[in-house]
């Protein structure tokens, strides 16, 4: 396991799609692996906090249907402005699960029309191969392993999972709690520094842990940040304590 894992300008010659080779461009100029995660519930709080850490962040992660108060001109509109500014990706964490033409719907219509503004998004990859199609205009991470207690992501799912992973041409990476091949991206959540768990099934572990072990590329966090009294400064640490484990973890 401790072995030395491929840096950020290793993957960039070597990835394909134009989604892989932002967000290695993004960490190598921000010296940032982190990517925040905006669990809050009104566009107010989403937009403040896409101000606060976006300069210190390679990508934004949303749950866009846990905003309360969605308007796409007054939601999205300055969301992708505060993307410009910043630099920043954003990452729609939808976790699709249905079959193909489900899935298109679910991502093209309704209110949230993710299809026009997220860079990428995430996906299960329980509806097969082609379910997966539709996503042509975004890179897709998907699913392969999860970090709560009692997940049925055992590692004969997550091997199954990392097929579709790794033929898929839409498919940038895999969110997953174990390592998975270099030639994708690894995103790992279930990341905190002063907790262990959530009292609801989360799991955490440390920056270090998934830098040295796993040999992720980006860590999510969540409440490590926006709970955070002062969510700017657990940026600013998240963002170091993720880049020097990473260093670390290229010289082992
Ligand atoms: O740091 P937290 O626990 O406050 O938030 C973790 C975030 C949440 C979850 O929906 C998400 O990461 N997540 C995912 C993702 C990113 O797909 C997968 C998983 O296995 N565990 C997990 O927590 O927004």
């Amino acid at each position: 396991e401790d072995k030395a894992r491929a840096s950020y300008e290793q993957k960039l010659k070597n990835v394909q799609h134009s989604v892989s080779k932002k967000l290695l461009e993004i960490a190598l100029a921000k010296k940032s692996n982190l990517i925040a995660s905006a669990d809050v519930t009104t566009t107010q709080e989403l937009l403040a906090l896409a101000e606060k850490v976006g300069p210190h962040i390679v990508a934004l992660k949303t749950h866009i249907d846990i905003i309360s108060d969605f308007e796409y001109e007054k939601t999205i509109i300055p969301l992708k402005e505060l993307s410009a500014k910043h630099q920043f990706l954003l990452m729609e964490d939808r976790k699709f699960a249905d079959i193909g033409n489900t899935q298109e719907l679910q991502f093209k219509s309704g209110v949230f029309k993710i299809t026009d503004w997220a860079d990428f998004v995430t996906s299960q990859v329980i509806g097969g191969f082609e379910s997966l199609d539709c996503f042509n205009n975004v890179g897709v991470v998907a699913i392969v392993g999860m970090s709560s207690k009692g997940t049925l992501t055992t590692s004969s799912y997550r091997e199954e999972a990392l097929k579709i992973t790794l033929s898929h041409p839409n498919v940038i990476g895999g969110v997953s709690q174990s390592s998975i091949p270099e030639e994708i991206l690894l995103f790992t959540p279930g990341v905190n520094l002063a907790d262990s768990g959530d009292g609801k099934g989360q799991q955490y572990n440390t920056p270090e842990y998934v830098f040295k072990t796993l040999h992720s590329d980006f860590i999510i966090v969540g409440r490590g940040i926006y709970k955070s009294n002062n969510p700017e400064e657990a940026a600013i640490s998240y963002k170091n304590e993720g880049w020097n484990a990473y260093i670390k973890s290229l010289k082992i």
